[in-house]
């Protein structure tokens, strides 16, 4: 008979249930719930072509972006699982103008607020590009059952409890961190469980992949003109010419990177001049991982995770991956 000798989701945070200060079993529930929704969502994403959830829901999120079918539902599922799950008690959402109170009894005790992308890239669900759902989780600063407020989630990245994003590719991996390293589970869509099978994940510092969206090169920071030439000229020892890889879905794009090495680049554009990526629920969490992974994640002039937040939806620079990589664009940004 085979042997059972994968570590699921839930055992692995059982396990290591003590590295949240002060959590008693509430956070690990959370997290268990975080990863209810996103089985909930890969089976909605794997099965899109087939049930009519594919295309425009007709509404329009803060950000002026059409919603996708499949946005609503992600979003509606995360609400509904953190909801009946009881640890949180408030989200922040890209699909929701301001942050919603999460309306259960229970909820109001909960001392966990969470901020979330539930479905990124989602422009790519009818092309059956990989998507995925980001997320953050905070501490309350907030009196525990009083209303949740702004301030709870106008914390910087570094007073992040955990941070993680789930892939929808050609498996669904959940990687997350809870400020002790990184580790990616897989779903065994056999067993309905995510199984640990990328622990302790370390971004390689140098690589040979760059992602950018070069149609905007020509409104780039100089900075960024002077990086991308640089990674396009041919020289042997340094790998050069690099590879372009750039998808349009920034979970992928990042996912790969954090495995092989490379930089995700989205500086200010002349469409979006603070740039198009939002601190609470991509940038943070994106940068939560990749630091605890060994790489960097800038703004071009300071910590992704030491800025301040002042709203839901704030947008900014972001250049984050291999150690090295980062550092060199970073003084040609200088
Ligand atoms: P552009 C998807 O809409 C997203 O938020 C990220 O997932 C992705 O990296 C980026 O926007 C793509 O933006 O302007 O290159 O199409």
């Amino acid at each position: 008979m085979n042997r059972f000798n994968v570590t699921t989701l839930g055992q692995f945070i059982t396990e290591r249930q003590n590295e949240i200060p002060g959590a008693k079993g509430e956070f690990s529930r959370l997290l268990r719930d975080i990863g209810i929704a996103a089985k909930t969502i890969s089976r909605e994403v794997n099965r899109a072509g087939l049930a009519e959830i594919l295309g425009e829901a007709g509404s329009e999120n803060i950000q002026g972006e059409d919603q996708k079918k499949l946005d609503v539902i992600g979003n509606n599922l995360f609400i509904d699982c953190l909801t009946r799950g009881g640890e949180t008690c408030a989200i922040a959402s890209e699909e929701n103008d301001d942050f919603i109170i999460l309306n259960s009894p229970v909820s109001a005790q909960a001392k966990y607020v969470v901020a979330i992308d539930p479905l990124d890239g989602s422009s790519n669900i009818d092309v059956n590009v990989s998507i995925g759902t980001i997320f953050s989780i905070y501490e309350r600063v907030s009196p525990v059952g009083t209303a949740p407020i702004k301030e709870d989630f106008f914390q910087p990245g570094n007073k992040m409890l955990a941070a993680g994003y789930v892939i929808y590719g050609t498996s669904t991996m959940l990687v997350y961190s809870t400020g002790n390293g990184v580790n990616g589970f897989t779903l065994d869509p056999g067993i309905g469980e995510f199984c640990l099978s990328h622990p302790n994940m370390k971004i390689p510092a140098l690589g040979k992949t760059y992602s950018y969206n070069e149609g905007n090169i020509l409104s780039a920071p100089e900075g960024v003109k002077a990086y991308i030439n640089w990674c396009q000229q041919v020289d042997k020892p340094t790998n050069r010419p690099y590879s372009a890889r750039y998808i349009g879905s920034m979970v992928a794009d990042f996912h790969r990177n954090l495995l092989k090495g490379g930089i995700f680049i989205y500086p200010a554009t002349t469409k979006s001049p603070n740039g198009k990526l939002r601190l609470l629920y991509e940038c943070n969490p994106m940068a939560f991982i990749v630091e605890q992974a060994g790489g960097i994640a800038s703004t071009g002039t300071q910590r992704v995770l030491d800025i301040v937040p002042n709203d839901l939806h704030q947008r900014v620079p972001v250049y984050m991956g291999s150690k090295q990589m980062v550092e060199q664009l970073l003084d040609l940004l200088k």
